[in-house]
């Protein structure tokens, strides 16, 4: 039986890294006067590294050992997230980076079900209020209230830390849940901790192998635009409704 659903965030409910959480980068360094620039094929790469502070770290070594010494690196970067993550809830406040298809429908039937919502994300939780103040309201807590963020726990995705936190806190076995990702970390992280993954392809996670996922879907589909891919039932196109997301949930569990 499904009782709670567990949502990632960035690429996930929505498609933020592209142009939101790159753009916010970009004009933190550039403030900053580093010549630092992450185009969107780089950013994709940069990706593999989970958390903002430690994405840039992983750049600065690798790219730029010579703009800072190692005894301010750990004081700037920090400085720098904070600008990036004031300008990324600017960006998102201005309504530019919606829902993914198919969220509000599923968000909506899960509540009308009695099927809990949770969140499991790398980002702060203050990138989280900033994304659902704008998509689902101020009141999205009473929707959500279940919110796990990456500094809040020792370890970020792809370890299993943020989802076994939710998991505690909603007192629901895994096998109950279902986790929805975007990314190959992210899919560990939930593997990791016991539960079902669907995942929903974001613009970085086209080509990338998910094994071990419940279903791998280019997206949850809107009438417009239906999404496919690969259920535990074989090949699916269609708007996925929260009935879809149950029968697959309830296979990958029987088996
Ligand atoms: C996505 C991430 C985050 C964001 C940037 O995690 O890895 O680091 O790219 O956010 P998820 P921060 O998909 O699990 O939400 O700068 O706040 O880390
Ligand atoms: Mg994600």
């Amino acid at each position: 039986m499904l009782r709670a659903l567990i949502f990632d965030v960035d690429g996930t409910l929505a498609e933020t890294e592209r142009d939101g959480h790159r753009l916010a980068f970009n004009q933190a360094f550039a403030e900053a006067g580093l010549d630092w620039v992450w185009d969107v094929d780089l950013y994709g790469e940069l990706l593999a590294v989970t958390g903002g502070k430690e994405r840039m770290t992983h750049y600065l070594q690798q790219y730029k050992p010579e703009s800072m010494t190692a005894e301010t690196a750990e004081a700037r970067i920090r400085a720098l997230h904070l600008d990036k993550n004031r300008r990324y809830a600017d960006i998102v406040a201005a309504g530019a980076i919606p829902l993914r298809d198919g969220i509000a429908r599923i968000v909506e039937q899960a509540l009308a079900q009695d099927v809990k919502l949770s969140i499991a994300t790398t980002t702060s939780r203050e990138n989280v209020e900033a994304l659902m103040c704008a998509t689902f309201g101020a009141d999205w807590e009473s929707l959500f209230p279940i919110v796990v963020a990456g500094d809040e726990v020792p370890l970020k995705k792809p370890a299993p830390d943020v989802y076994l936190r939710v998991l505690d806190l909603l007192q629901i076995n895994p096998a109950e849940c279902l986790a929805l990702e975007d990314s190959a970390p992210g899919l560990s992280a939930a593997r990791a901790a016991g539960l079902p993954c669907l995942v929903t392809r974001s613009v970085y996670s086209r080509d990338v192998d998910m094994s071990g996922a419940l279903a791998c879907l280019d997206g949850l589909g809107a009438p417009s635009a239906p999404g496919g891919g690969d259920t535990p039932e074989g090949p699916w196109r269609g708007v996925a409704r929260l009935g879809d997301l149950r029968r697959w949930h309830a296979a990958a569990v029987r088996r």
